[in-house]
């Protein structure tokens, strides 16, 4: 019989992913475990749209986390190809975090979620309760009942990404299952996305803000080229271009004689000089890419592949 304490390993490392509905705080739990802004957020549902790595560096473990776009019943063929990718991540992972907000009751996207758990294979589930800070003492107790009720997890954590309660138990619980490994990633490096990624998510972030309905969907941003200005080597010149699906969309996004526009350049240009420690002129085009969602040729120009 081997003793139990000294069989732990001195280190682990491996993959977890955040699986919910839009809207419930993935990125943001993401980006606070990671400590630093690594994905968007926004209060729109379906902001991210990308399998977005983070890594959490500790002592004794490196844990990179997989934020992925909410899961819902598709309704575009973008919606299609989000599900799909969410759900090839699931099998890439060492343990699921599935995250229900505290101040919502359970309904039908979560069982839907929680079906598609069950049907994706042998992965632990964590159940994350999230958005604790906006939950009483009462109604949090209620929900982890009725999350221990949807489905067998191995563990179920409240948090609060906000407020940092429990996070340090959450990375605990996640930490448990990732495998006996050394260290994926180089130390201090903190997500694996290309600049001209983060860069084109920043811009996109910066759109979200102020617009309302449909539009926050039909908001897509590509970064054509960054390279620094001749002669300097403190500016770096950035090219972009935001597609929208209608011309009345377009009107919406320029604003009054371009003042909308203007801000949510000035807006992500300082974003982005924050990430990149550089001085940054921003180019930012506006174009009509007509229902991009619903067209597979538009949607591989945008990077969304099948
Ligand atoms: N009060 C509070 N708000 C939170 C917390 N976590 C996230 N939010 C807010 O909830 C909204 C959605 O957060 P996101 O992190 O973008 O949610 P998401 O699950 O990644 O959404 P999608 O990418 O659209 O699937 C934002 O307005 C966040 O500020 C939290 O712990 N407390
Ligand atoms: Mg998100």
């Amino acid at each position: 019989m081997g003793d139990v304490s000294s069989s732990a390993p001195d280190f682990r490392a491996g993959f977890a992913c955040f699986v919910g509905r839009p809207n419930v705080g993935k990125s943001t739990l993401m980006n606070a475990l990671v400590g630093t802004k690594v994905a968007i957020t926004s209060s729109k549902p379906q902001t991210t749209r990308r399998a977005i790595r983070g890594i959490v560096h500790r002592p004794d473990a490196q844990l990179v986390i997989v934020d992925t776009p909410g899961l819902h019943r598709p309704r575009t063929l973008l919606g299609e190809r989000l599900d799909s990718l969410v759900l090839s991540t699931l099998t890439e992972v060492d343990v699921i975090g599935f995250c229900l907000p505290a101040n919502e009751p359970i309904g039908k996207g979560d069982r839907f979620i929680a079906e598609k758990l069950a049907a994706a294979g042998k992965t632990p589930v964590v159940a994350v309760v999230t958005k604790c800070d906006l939950a009483g003492h009462e109604q949090i107790a209620a929900q982890l009942l009725a999350v221990s009720q949807l489905a067998d997890f191995a563990e179920i954590v409240p948090v609060s990404a906000q407020s940092g309660d429990r996070l340090g138990v959450l990375a605990d619980v996640l930490i448990d299952r990732l495998p006996a490994s050394p260290p994926l990633y180089e130390g201090g490096r903190l997500t694996d996305e290309p600049e001209q990624v983060l860069v084109s998510e920043l811009i996109r972030e910066a759109a979200l803000e102020g617009v309302r309905d449909e539009l926050p969907h039909s908001i897509a941003v590509v970064v054509d080229e960054m390279l620094p200005r001749e002669g300097r080597d403190d500016l770096l010149d950035i090219y972009a271009h935001m597609f929208v699906e209608r011309p009345s969309q377009k009107a919406i996004v320029i604003g009054h004689k371009g003042t909308r526009l203007r801000d949510v350049g000035s807006r992500a240009r300082q974003q982005i000089e924050a990430l990149l420690g550089t001085r940054v002129y921003l180019d930012l085009r506006i174009s009509v890419a007509k229902d991009w969602q619903r067209d597979p040729k538009q949607l591989r120009r945008l990077g969304f592949y099948d």
